[in-house]
């Protein structure tokens, strides 16, 4: 029989999580089930944003912690993955951008915490523009048959088990580490299936393209002001949707860097430290790349607020040492 008429499949997520699990010779797997709590979760959200109509698009009249209008697939992703987690087992305490408090699942003796953006950019969904979940695991540090408690939650960067990202774009992405590399994985719909696409995914050292707000530009810091002129000078491009998962996913892929910087309106910046910045970070580090609020590294920063903001510049590595250096001239 001629084998080159059926192409292998590939290698489904499942498999490769079960592959790197023996990587870890003490492994339980406990954290092999959550990667996949997180990647069922992933595919009904993917299948709620995919078939997005007037039930479930636009906003409900509420707004989240952050101040923000919420839209209602914030809601619904947000109950998606906490259901997940929660049904998993793996996981005692959750911290989601669209709760002002911890959320305990009841699993007292699950040794997992979940920091999360359910729905990251989801002012773009009625506009067809790609959005993105983000979250970041952690070891709880206090003792099992209890509530994940505060000092749990305000681990350092440093202190993630792994981290990733959903991106709800052309195709539904999933790309993930646990330390050891990152790599990507794409849904196949029909199968019902994450399928590794991006194996081993490294970011370019430097890009020509770099993604801000320019319209902020006149109250970004100086040394940031002068790092965008830079750009011009060099002829960069410019590439921005307003999409923090979109835009950092192509700037994994193609290199380039991604800049939120403090202004007069966001004093510390916009994003959020413990599920936004801190899992973009451990991704970008273990691909090649660097993560700062423009001078100190983002996984060195110990939170201490859920919901604290920071500056973020995260992207090539050469990139972000060119934005360091204008930032202490
Ligand atoms: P601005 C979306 O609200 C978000 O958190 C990121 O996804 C995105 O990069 C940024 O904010 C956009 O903020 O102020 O430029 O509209």
């Amino acid at each position: 029989m001629n084998d080159a008429l059926a192409l292998p499949v590939g290698t489904t997520l499942d498999r490769f999580i079960m592959r790197k699990q023996e990587d870890f010779p003490f492994a339980s797997g406990e954290l092999s089930q959550l990667l996949r709590d997180i990647a069922l979760a992933a595919k009904i959200v993917s299948r709620e944003i995919s078939r997005a109509d007037q039930d479930t698009v636009g906003t409900i009249g509420t707004q989240n912690v952050q101040g923000e209008d919420q839209q209602k697939l914030d809601v619904i992703a947000n109950i998606r993955f906490i259901r997940a987690l929660r049904n998993g087992g793996e996981v005692c305490t959750i911290v989601s951008e669209e709760d002002e408090d911890l959320i305990h699942t009841g699993n007292a003796n699950a040794k997992y915490i979940v920091a999360m953006d359910p729905l990251d950019g989801s002012s773009n969904i009625d506009v067809n523009i790609p959005v993105g979940t983000i979250f970041g695991i952690y070891r709880r540090l206090t003792d099992g048959g209890q509530d994940g408690t505060l000092e749990d939650c305000l681990q350092k960067g440093t202190q993630q088990v792994a981290a990733g990202y959903i991106l709800y774009g052309a195709s539904t992405m999933l790309v993930y580490t646990t330390g050891c590399g990152v790599n990507g994985f794409t849904y196949e719909p029909s199968l019902g299936e994450f399928f590794l696409s991006h194996p081993d995914i490294k970011i370019p050292d430097k890009g020509r393209q770099y993604s801000c707000n320019e319209a902020n530009v006149s109250n970004f810091p100086l040394g940031i002001q002068n790092y965008l002129a830079f750009c011009r000078e060099q002829k960069y491009s410019s590439r921005y949707i307003g999409s923090l998962v979109a835009d950092f996913h192509r700037n994994l892929l193609k290199g380039g860097i991604y800049f939120y910087p403090a202004s007069d309106k966001n004093k510390t910046g916009k994003l959020r430290l413990l599920y936004e910045c801190n899992p973009l970070a451990f991704i970008a580090e273990q691909a090649g790349g660097q993560a700062t609020d423009g001078i100190e590294r983002i996984l060195d920063k110990t939170p201490v607020a859920l919901h604290e903001r920071c500056p973020l510049v995260i992207g090539s590595s050469e990139m972000i040492e060119k934005v360091r250096k204008y930032m202490t001239l």
